[in-house]
């Protein structure tokens, strides 16, 4: 009965693929990972193919596994938005002497951080029986700013059947609006097919009085705001009895937990979470428990347990959760937490060997991103699709052995193995990137996505 449930309604995780330009250029204020490497060498056909090696695995696993392509970069159009001018070579070298730190922002691979990509509510949730979509804005910082067009194309042209898919505008580029997409946002259920409560949670609140005990950090900016994840809702049509707004903790973002996936993960009934995630841990979990229709499984880890600079040092909480067929759960975790002593006793004898349905933990190593401050969760963007869902995809986007071996082949064909951040302003860089992006788009078939591709 379960299994035949859960081949009809799946959750797909799209991951973005790690682009050719990946670099370390500490471009993320509030991101302690990304501020600490900064000017590092990276490595960006090692950072590709360890995303590729952790879609693999989960495929083999029997999990439904998708892949969404890297963007356009650099950004030369950005750079001629700024007053640059002259050919695409001059362009570089100008903002390489002038505006090294814009050079380094226009060639940012973030987009592999797919769970930033934007929302999305499955059609079981939806009013009108489709699958939502909105690109988050990511306007808190210039380089993440550049993604949300090439992101909405994208989205566009995998997700094109309109009888299933529905695709909304990129919320007000402007603070009020911040928006960072399902890194801020839990879809809470039984199976995945039985109606869902979303946790949304947000850093701030833009207009009107800060409500009577919400405080907001002081050090690092919180990169959600209320008003955001309220115009999210509204676009895909939820209703209050399926939503819950959650304000993170300040001092969680003050100590570097810039998205609420630093904190905190859920999956079907299950929510993971350190007890510094939520600035009103028992209300959270109240409303949570009042709108569910099946009962939560909170799995609490104190601050006795994780500290909250191992919480941010080994990404325990942006593990990715999986829910198996036969209703046990896999914890996919970053290398970086067998590090970290406390955390790994705490995966064992907490998580583990308490009373969950977490029975099994996954290690992968996906240390170039985590150099940027983006682990396993981040790399990910989940979909849960239907089976006539999953038949209206367009393009190759599904991974199976076939495209596994032509995407592995294709990185080891056209990325590069070092990159410092003197190289960004190579022209050959540039070029190359366009030849395997246009290849890329075959591959995937799925049309012109790309400015270059655009004229
Ligand atoms: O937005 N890092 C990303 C990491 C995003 C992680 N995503 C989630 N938690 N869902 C960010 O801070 C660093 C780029 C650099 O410094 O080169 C960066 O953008």
């Amino acid at each position: 009965m379960k299994g035949s449930a859960f081949s009809r309604i799946r959750e797909v995780n799209f991951d973005g693929l790690v682009g050719p330009t990946h670099n370390y250029s500490g471009l993320a204020v509030g991101n302690v990972a990304s501020m600490s490497h900064g000017g590092l060498l990276s490595n960006p056909k090692e950072g590709a193919l360890q995303g590729l090696a952790k879609m693999k695995s989960l495929m083999d696993a029997g999990y439904a596994q998708g892949v969404l392509p890297p963007q356009q970069r650099p950004d030369v159009g950005a750079l001629r938005d700024l007053g640059f001018s002259g050919s695409n070579s001059d362009v570089l070298a100008r903002a390489a002497v002038e505006a090294p730190q814009l050079l380094r922002a226009v060639c940012s691979a973030s987009s592999m951080w797919t769970a930033n990509a934007g929302t999305i509510t499955p059609s079981v949730d939806a009013p009108d029986g489709r699958v939502h979509f909105t690109p988050a804005n990511l306007q808190s910082s210039f380089h993440r700013y550049l993604e949300p067009q090439t992101t909405g194309r994208v989205l566009q042209a995998i997700f094109r059947d309109e009888q299933c898919f529905a695709h909304h505008p990129v919320l007000p580029a402007t603070p009020a609006f911040s928006d960072e997409g399902a890194a801020n946002h839990t879809r809470l259920c039984g199976e995945y097919g039985e109606p869902g409560v979303h946790l949304f949670v947000y850093g701030r609140q833009a207009f009107g009085d800060v409500r009577s005990g919400e405080r907001e950090p002081q050090r690092y900016p919180a990169r959600q705001t209320l008003e955001a994840s309220q115009s999210v809702a509204r676009q895909h049509g939820l209703t209050e009895a399926q939503t819950v707004f959650a304000q993170q903790h300040p001092d969680a973002i003050d100590a570097g937990v810039f998205h609420n996936d630093v904190i905190a993960v859920g999956n079907g009934p299950v929510l993971l979470y350190h007890e510094m995630a939520f600035l009103d841990e028992e209300g959270t979990l109240d409303e949570l428990r009042a709108k569910m229709h099946t009962p939560l499984i909170p799995v609490r880890v104190p601050v006795e347990a994780v500290s909250m600079e191992d919480a941010v040092a080994s990404y325990l909480f942006n593990s990715q959760l999986l829910s198996s067929p036969d209703g046990t759960m896999t914890l996919v975790v970053p290398g970086e937490c067998q590090e970290r002593e406390a955390v790994w006793r705490t995966i064992q004898d907490l998580i583990l060997a308490g009373n969950n349905p977490i029975g099994e933990v996954i290690v992968k190593d996906v240390k170039q991103s985590m150099r940027n401050g983006g682990g396993p969760a981040c790399l990910r963007l989940r979909v849960v699709l239907t089976e006539a869902e999953r038949a209206a995809l367009t393009g190759r986007v599904l991974l199976n052995e076939a495209l596994y071996t032509d995407l592995t082949a294709w990185v080891e064909r056209h990325y590069r193995d070092r990159l410092a951040p003197d190289d960004l302003a190579d022209p050959q860089l540039a070029e190359e990137s366009l030849v395997a992006l246009d290849e890329l788009t075959q591959l995937l078939q799925i049309g012109s996505v790309y400015p270059f591709q655009l004229g």
